[in-house]
């Protein structure tokens, strides 16, 4: 059994997705996005970063310890190898898939992320960071165009881990008023994955579906929620200790 500790976000939903389509399975332990409840000493020896989505598989292949993953991209890695899917095995188709999963961990989602924060949460009038990386997720997306223009799939002909990874934030292209008809193949393969029974599954099921209030309009956020987000909450976590 797996335990996914999970925010209803791009990030938490790559690990829904993979884990539907590998059919491995799985709990969902839910932290609403601006609680801060993972803010804690004990979700610190989960992941000393303090941030979500993180694994726990109880029952690991290759040791009689529970195993926990924390990064996004180490969990698809983890759970294309535990599952032998989405991953090729040979040497190319391979690395085809790591180099697009490498660039999406990072800089396409945290271009992405920047892209949200200054356009959601920073304060109104400051058009610098808006400007900056909702440009950047537009070059962004021209890379993926220039790609899937040329193969079906990010890492080629079959669909893997690197698209899994990349599929939730180009979905959340609309909310950055970036539209997708201008990038066809983009469109086309976003389209494609949309459709698949395990991600309609992930992003509907009501413990991993992204609730709008999470994603859409401007937000409108306590001073608590503030604070757990961006403020002394969340800078107060990095420097927990272990008792
Ligand atoms: N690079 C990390 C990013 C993790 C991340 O930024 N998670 C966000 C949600 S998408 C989070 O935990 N936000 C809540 C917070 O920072 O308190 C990954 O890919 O897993």
């Amino acid at each position: 059994m797996i335990t996914l500790h999970y925010v209803a976000t791009a990030n938490g939903l790559k690990i829904a997705i993979a884990l539907e389509e590998m059919a491995l399975e799985y709990e969902v332990i839910d932290y609403p996005l601006f609680e801060g409840r993972h803010l804690t000493v004990e979700f610190r020896q989960l992941n000393p970063n303090c941030k979500l989505p993180v694994l726990v598989d109880k029952a690991p292949d290759f040791a009689d310890e529970p195993v926990t993953i924390f990064e996004s991209g180490a969990m698809l890695l983890y759970l294309a190898e535990k599952s032998g899917q989405f991953l090729p095995a040979g040497e190319s188709p391979r690395w085809e898939v790591l180099k697009w999963l490498i660039w999406q961990v990072a800089g396409h989602g945290p271009m992405n992320g920047q892209a949200h924060h200054f356009l959601r949460y920073a304060p109104e009038g400051e058009d610098y960071g808006v400007t900056r990386y909702v440009r950047e997720v537009v070059r962004l997306l021209n890379v993926l165009e220039y790609r899937l223009a040329e193969a079906d799939y990010l890492g080629g002909s079959n669909y893997s881990i690197a698209d899994m990874a990349a599929w939730p934030w180009v979905q959340a292209s609309w909310l950055l008023d970036v539209d997708l008809a201008s990038f066809p193949a983009v469109s086309r393969w976003s389209q494609v994955i949309a459709a698949r029974p395990a991600v309609i599954r992930a992003t509907s099921a009501s413990a991993t579906a992204i609730p709008t209030g999470n994603t859409q309009g401007r937000a409108r956020l306590s001073d608590a929620q503030w604070s757990n987000m961006f403020g002394d909450n969340l800078h107060r976590a990095a420097t927990l200790r272990r008792d």
